[in-house]
């Protein structure tokens, strides 16, 4: 592991508290970092817990809490035949997806968090969440939870430790992390280790001690998450729900992440993690970034229509990419579980996800059958004739209303994953043979077009732009500018972000990966999915897999290359010319509308959009023009762009 900056002197001193007072099980001896053990005293001081507790994240762990949340009430037991050992929990209705209005960036200089991401003065935000954590957890038990992102030890790994009051939590980050003494045993004196605070933000005692009855879903109308890039540490306030609450993921594996990799000259990416494998053996890495709810799940666990391809699991939401030792980009996913979107998921779009969520699964949000099962919309074609819905009332088809929240979900270990690679466990990540771009367009982005250099991989990976769906908080089906799927993810300036990328790119030189861009969305005139999507999205792998072999040409258009002929295996397919020919248009005059777009969208981060993107930019207008020139003479694009 890099070392680092030590963090001995990160947080303040302990308060001046005799150690009599500090709250039973704060302090654990033999802790070997101190800056950890004094952390751990300091915010159990300040939220007073009525218990604290290091989890270990063993199995007698998980059946102790998920048994006394089902005694408490905050969780409800499936039915075992069906769903062994798994569990429903129903948030409160004002607490169901993560929430970037609430989300900062504590940065010391303001610019550094740059104009995607709200930004407070540590100083400043300090003094009030000190003052909202005070005394935050009385009656409550605090859980110490040490984890590591990535194989325990490994070249890419990261170690971290998150505090929390809530034992939905604590179990959840079990699931997706490495949770253990074996991840605590590695925080040597001076490894450094990411520190997480997460309070409900409910005590169970008021403070004059009067008992307050708790609820299922414990929360608070006031959040926060907020991020301190230059202490590596989170606190999170007031929301049970997701990467609101599980810091490991969004908070440390994007957003922190992302500043460590800036300084250390790595990637911390939203990108699911893949192996796919070539009839005759050859395999690729393939890491791929789509902005949430774009279906990366459905696609780390995609089962290929093209006879003889295998795709096989590494990760579906998070991949961190550094260069080896021997020059190439090597990746890991940091984490150890899935925390999918259940809507939508069936037996038809992703059998493997559904074997995976068959047991020891917790459902959040999701709606409950009469046998004591989980349903949600798109689960069967049919749905059951009653149900209680996510909110715990009783529902049938006419209710009108959704029976899961759009954004249910399910938290499942990948080791259930019956297509996990055996690379998963690769301590120092798999070589990266291919970046994919994707996102949710409707129209303009064709099926799959290869980036012509790193540096037109950056653009087009700066000017994703995706329709927003239910795992973002505001209007579904808005066409939001989603750089790299990581507009909320970034955890610093986001122009700085693509020099970032292009300094990466620079330093791997001739070894740096391919770069494409997909789209499994675009619509025909009618509004109906020109592309099947699912497992036929093995086509498109398998061209892109072809490209990097070398087995495969492009033809060059003016936003990049795009498949050749017969390059692009349609063998079984059923889809019609006119539509094959709509995937693949490029409407010189939407392109050039949408360069407009992307330019006032640069303009937003001002001087620090790098000049090579600005470049990018130039040189795709003209190529546009001469292709709209070259389409009123009446010659084809290709030879027009080539
Ligand atoms: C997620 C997200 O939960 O991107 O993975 O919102
Ligand atoms: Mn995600």
């Amino acid at each position: 592991m890099q070392p680092q900056a030590t963090h001995e002197h990160r947080f303040p001193p302990l308060p001046a508290t005799p150690l009599t007072d500090v709250p039973d099980g704060a302090w654990r001896h033999g802790v070997a970092n101190p800056d950890l053990a004094r952390w751990v005293v300091r915010i159990a001081t300040l939220t007073r817990p009525d218990a604290v507790v290091w989890c270990d994240g063993s199995e007698a762990e998980w059946s102790r809490l998920t048994d006394e949340m089902v005694e408490a009430g905050s969780l409800i037991r499936l039915d075992p035949g069906a769903h062994p050992d798994s569990f429903l929990a129903r948030s409160d209705p004002a607490d169901v997806a993560r929430i970037e209005d609430r989300t900062f960036i504590c940065s010391q200089d303001a610019s550094d968090a740059g104009p995607t991401n709200n930004w407070r003065a540590p100083g400043g935000m300090h003094a009030e969440l000190d003052g909202l954590f005070a005394e935050c957890m009385r009656g409550r038990t605090m859980y110490v939870v040490p984890y590591s992102m990535g194989p325990i030890g490994g070249a890419i790994s990261r170690l971290g430790v998150q505090i929390t009051d809530s034992p939905y939590a604590a179990v959840s980050l079990s699931v997706m992390t490495r949770v253990g003494d074996h991840a605590l045993a590695e925080i040597g004196p001076d490894t450094p280790w990411v520190a997480g605070v997460h309070s409900v933000g409910m005590p169970l005692r008021d403070h004059r001690g009067r008992r307050i009855e708790d609820v299922a879903w414990p929360s608070n109308p006031t959040k926060y998450v907020c991020h301190f890039p230059e202490e590596s540490s989170i606190w999170s306030f007031g929301s049970g729900y997701g990467g609101n609450a599980l810091l490991p993921k969004k908070c440390f594996a994007l957003r922190i992440a992302s500043t460590i990799a800036r300084d250390e000259g790595w990637l911390a990416e939203h990108m699911l993690l893949i192996k796919l494998t070539a009839p005759d053996g050859r395999a690729f890495h393939l890491a791929a970034s789509f902005p949430s709810a774009c279906g990366k799940t459905n696609l780390a666990m995609l089962q290929p229509t093209l006879p003889g391809w295998r795709v096989e699991t590494i990760g579906d939401d998070i991949a961190w990419l550094r260069p080896g030792p021997d020059g190439t980009l090597r990746a890991i996913n940091p984490e150890a579980g899935f925390f999918g979107v259940a809507p939508g998921t069936s037996v038809e779009s992703n059998p493997v996800a559904m074997d995976t969520m068959r047991r020891h699964t917790i459902f959040t949000n999701v709606a409950l059958t009469d046998d004591g099962e989980v349903w949600w919309e798109g689960k069967t074609a049919e749905p059951p004739a009653h149900l209680i819905d996510w909110q715990g009332y009783h529902w049938t088809p006419d209710s009108g209303t959704p029976a899961a929240h759009p954004n249910a979900r399910f938290t499942a270990p990948i080791e259930q994953c019956r297509t996990l690679a055996e690379d998963w466990h690769a301590a120092d990540g798999v070589p990266v043979d291919a970046i994919v771009f994707g996102g949710r367009r409707t129209t303009n982005v064709p099926l799959v077009v290869q980036a012509e250099s790193w540096a037109h991989g950056v653009f087009i990976g700066a000017t994703v732009a995706s329709e927003t769906t239910a795992a973002q908080e505001g209007a579904v089906g808005r066409l939001r500018r989603d750089p790299f799927g990581m507009l909320p993810f970034v955890g610093y300036d986001m122009a700085d972000y693509w020099q970032h990328w292009l300094d990466v790119g620079a330093a791997l030189g001739d070894r740096a990966p391919a770069v494409f861009q997909v789209n499994w969305f675009r619509r025909g005139e009618d509004g109906t999915f020109l592309w099947p999507g699912f497992g036929e999205n093995a086509r498109v792998l398998a061209w892109i897999a072809g490209r990097i072999s070398g087995d495969t040409a492009v033809t060059d258009s003016a936003i990049g290359g795009l498949p050749e002929g017969a390059g692009l295996d349609l063998d079984g397919l059923d889809i019609a010319p006119s539509a094959l020919a709509e995937l693949f248009d490029v409407d010189p005059e939407a392109w050039l509308r949408e360069c407009d777009e992307t330019e006032t969208f640069f303009d937003e981060f001002g001087d620090r959009v790098p000049q090579v993107l600005r470049t990018e930019l130039d040189h795709l207008r003209s190529r546009l023009h001469a292709a709209a020139q070259s389409a009123t003479d009446g010659s084809p694009l290709s030879e027009v762009a080539a």
